[in-house]
């Protein structure tokens, strides 16, 4: 995608349904896909407001009008459960703001699509577990999101990639990178490349039991990274389930085991240094906890015994996407410094070998 210049920007910002006068508008490094502003307006009577501006990366999102429509479906939606909860809704879930026509995204003259959010405020996005409190929160947060989704009409939401958690055309797609090598990169990573191959019947094991009925699709979110829910500052819990770019069709066990890769590690998803990499079973109790509580019963036993198979997975899989990545530019993560998606692969099959050599103890966690 290209640079977004100022012009640009505030071409975007005039086609915003905003109030007052922009008074700041910051780049956010969050996000490894999409540009996020964050905006800051005065208003005459309420003084500063902040909003979020984001630039949806189409090379990714094929269909951005689609998938703003999955967001206004699945936020309306939580917005009338949180109501009858006695909840929130200008907290507890997304608030899109419309364009000056009335829809949730804009065209800009580019060529580019932006929408934009109501700013949560005294809240954090985290990288990583500070508190453990925090991780366990983010874990009934997501089990929530599930629950409240059960009976969404899933016909009606549209895939927004294609194949997103289909860990054997990952891949598929991996193996086929590696043979062409466009930049001369695979010899660097022979190791790497090699453990990926060793673990290729991982791939197969949910498109198996799904085939064989013995696991459900479920309305899931699909990126359950601890920095897509936020924290409030105050009491430290978990208040709102932010990134609905990916709700779709999925398996349970993988929105659990996406949070584990990323949460249930020592270091951050990128640290250079390994040793300061490891997983912690502490960790992965407590947010088995919390997930399973979120879920609220909704689970199936087979579901549950499959956990720590799901945390295998979306650690393999993330692993083979950095690596695929690596392998062929740094095309689809934005990198900030080189080599920063071979060190993302790095930590992932790190973590991956513990699992393995920590396996009977995951599964006696989650059996408790
Ligand atoms: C991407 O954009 P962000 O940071 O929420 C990616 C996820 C990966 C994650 C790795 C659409 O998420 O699948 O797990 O990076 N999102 C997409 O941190 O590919
Ligand atoms: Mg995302």
């Amino acid at each position: 995608m290209s640079q977004v210049t100022t012009e640009q920007l505030n071409e975007v910002i005039a086609n915003f349904c905003y109030e007052g006068m922009p008074v700041g508008k910051n780049p956010l490094k969050s996000g490894h896909i999409n540009d996020t502003y964050l905006l800051t307006f005065h208003i005459a009577d309420l003084g500063q407001v902040k909003t979020i501006l984001q630039r949806i990366n189409k090379e990714v999102f094929k269909y951005p009008e689609e998938l703003m429509e999955n967001v206004m479906g699945v936020t309306s939606y939580l917005r009338e459960h949180i109501i009858e909860n006695g909840g929130n809704p200008e907290r507890e879930t997304l608030n899109v703001i419309p364009t000056t026509k009335g829809k949730p995204c804009y065209l800009d003259s580019y060529g580019d699509y932006w929408r934009s959010y109501k700013y949560v405020t005294d809240a954090t996005s985290y990288d990583l577990v500070e508190k453990p409190e925090h991780f366990y929160e983010s874990a009934v947060a997501f089990g929530n999101f599930q629950r409240l989704l059960a009976d969404y009409p899933v016909e009606t939401l549209h895939e927004t990639i294609k194949g997103f958690h289909d860990t054997k055309a990952r891949l598929n797609t991996f193996q086929r990178i590696v043979e062409a090598d466009p930049l001369g990169r695979a010899s660097l990573v022979q190791k790497e490349i090699n453990f990926v191959l060793e673990r290729k019947e991982l791939a197969d094991v949910f498109p198996k039991l799904f085939f064989e009925g013995k696991i459900p699709l479920r309305v899931t979110h699909n990126d359950t990274k601890l920095s897509n829910v936020l924290i409030d500052n105050k009491t430290d819990k978990a208040i709102c389930v932010v990134d609905l770019d990916t709700v779709m069709p999925g398996f349970t066990m993988n929105d659990f085991g996406d949070s584990i890769r990323f949460g249930a590690s020592t270091a951050a998803e990128d640290e250079p240094d390994l040793d300061k990499v490891d997983f912690s079973l502490e960790l992965f109790e407590l947010y088995t906890n919390g997930y399973i509580t979120g879920c609220g019963g909704q689970l199936t036993k087979q579901e549950i015994a499959l956990l720590p198979m799901g945390a295998k997975m979306m650690t393999y899989e993330s692993g083979i996407r950095f690596l695929t990545d690596y392998l062929q530019g740094d095309t689809y993560f934005k990198i900030h410094r080189a080599n920063q998606n071979l060190d993302r692969c790095r930590t992932q099959l790190k973590l991956l070998y513990k699992m393995e050599n920590q396996w009977d103890i995951m599964n006696e966690i989650v059996k408790r």
